[in-house]
């Protein structure tokens, strides 16, 4: 009984496999004339804005009603806490616009109290290119939650997005709504596994004690893959070209211009930002050519009522890719990701991370057990809006997972 998602053009739970795959393709056609130049009126007291998140003071607008009404887990123990770099890196990338940057805000106080947001991009879904919006921070303010106000916020940045002709969109919850195209479950390696401990992340396995999990958790003081360093500009042709290549692999994925390899991945080093992502290429130290890359990207979450911790600080496993998927077997690109993704988990620890986290998607099952991740409670769903396909299973590639 989904009141709102019934009307919406999003495949239904008893779609089966075989119709979602003998129709793939945009489930309603938009006509431009028919889209509606207005928003919906909101509930009084409220009223719709535009963000201008290159201003530094609704930049920490949206930051604050993030970091106080966003996605926490299902303990309430933690919540994620976006910074503003983050932000600005994750709302302003290539093709970027204000106007699907949407606020609601009390007409009184001027507070912001809901957001919803969105950029552009082109993703593949087996062999068909279409340009989406990857919509991200839906957010409601806790003390207007269960009015049914989400509903109005998607009908308002669809309505934006049909404006400027982008019909489709893709987006990642928690939770199911109809219906995933994808879902994953979020993995978790340990760095500094007495605080993840202390702050009620990782629990004490029975028979275990701390010294043996410090002890599990270690990690080599440097890395071992010959001719890793840190990614620079001057790789991003080489890193665009490996992994548009190795992403065609996947039956959906991001469909790269050589603007947002530099804007998703090469860090730019700026006064008063953090760091958000971290890039590292493989240049074979004989060719010089770029043989692997991997990154990661940071994300913190506040610890709720803690009195030593407030933070934990996790890295992300982004975007990778390694020439092994065209020359060996799997055993081959299994081994090359082991050495790999050690090395990640050595970089992100000398980045201070007190964690590593990363999904059951792309080849991940590969490296996973063997690099002690643990199995999270969390799950990623993926969805596709007015757009239908099969089911794809554990390997989409798409950025939208921040
Ligand atoms: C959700 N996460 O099912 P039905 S993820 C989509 N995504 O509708 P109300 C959601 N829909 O079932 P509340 C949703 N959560 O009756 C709930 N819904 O059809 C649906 N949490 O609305 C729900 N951020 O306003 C139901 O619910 C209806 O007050 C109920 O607010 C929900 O960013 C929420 O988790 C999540 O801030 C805003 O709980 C609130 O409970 C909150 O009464 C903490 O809403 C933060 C949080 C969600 C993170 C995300 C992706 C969002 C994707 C939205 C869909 C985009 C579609 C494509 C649009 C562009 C199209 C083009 C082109
Ligand atoms: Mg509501």
């Amino acid at each position: 009984s989904h009141k709102f998602w019934q009307t919406q053009p999003v495949p239904h739970f008893n779609d089966n496999t075989s119709k979602r795959t003998a129709t793939q393709g945009p489930i309603k056609i938009i006509k431009p004339e028919d889209v509606q130049q207005q928003p919906d009126p909101l509930i009084e007291g409220f009223e719709w804005c535009t963000l201008d998140l290159t201003d530094e003071t609704e930049l920490r607008e949206l930051y604050e009603l993030l970091n106080n009404h966003y996605v926490e887990d299902d303990n309430a123990m933690f919540r994620f806490a976006y910074s503003q770099s983050f932000l600005h890196w994750a709302l302003m990338s290539p093709g970027w616009r204000k106007d699907w940057h949407v606020g609601v805000r009390a007409t009184k106080s001027r507070k912001l109290v809901a957001s919803i947001c969105g950029v552009p991009t082109d993703i593949r879904v087996r062999g068909e290119r279409i340009r989406v919006t990857e919509i991200n921070f839906l957010c409601i303010h806790k003390k207007l939650r269960s009015k049914r106000l989400t509903p109005v916020l998607i009908k308002e940045i669809t309505r934006r997005c049909y404006q400027h002709g982008i019909y489709q969109a893709i987006y990642t919850a928690g939770i199911i709504l109809p219906t995933p195209v994808s879902s994953c479950r979020y993995y978790h390696r340990a760095l500094n596994w007495m605080k993840l401990y202390d702050v009620g992340f990782s629990p004490l396995p029975h028979g275990s004690t701390k010294a043996r999990q410090v002890a599990k958790n270690q990690l080599p003081n440097s890395t071992a893959t010959p001719g890793l360093r840190p990614m620079e500009s001057k790789d991003i042709d080489a890193v665009h070209d490996l992994l548009e290549r190795f992403s065609l692999r996947y039956d959906m994925n991001q469909a790269f211009t050589r603007e947002e390899i530099d804007h998703w991945l090469v860090y730019k080093e700026e006064k008063g930002k953090d760091q958000v992502v971290w890039a590292y290429v493989v240049e074979d130290p004989q060719t010089h050519k770029i043989t692997d890359f991997f990154s990661f990207y940071n994300l913190e979450s506040t610890v709720l009522g803690h009195a030593q911790h407030s933070l934990v600080r996790a890295a992300y496993l982004y975007y990778y890719a390694s020439e092994t998927a065209f020359t060996d077997n799997t055993k081959g690109l299994q081994d090359r990701l082991l050495l790999l993704m050690n090395d990640a988990l050595i970089c992100a620890k000398k980045a201070n991370f007190d964690v590593f986290n990363a999904l059951t998607s792309h080849d991940n099952p590969l490296f996973l057990e063997q690099l002690k991740f643990g199995a999270g409670d969390g799950q990623l769903h993926f969805y596709l809006y007015n757009y239908r396909t099969a089911p794809v299973p554990g390997g989409i590639n798409d950025k939208n997972q921040i």
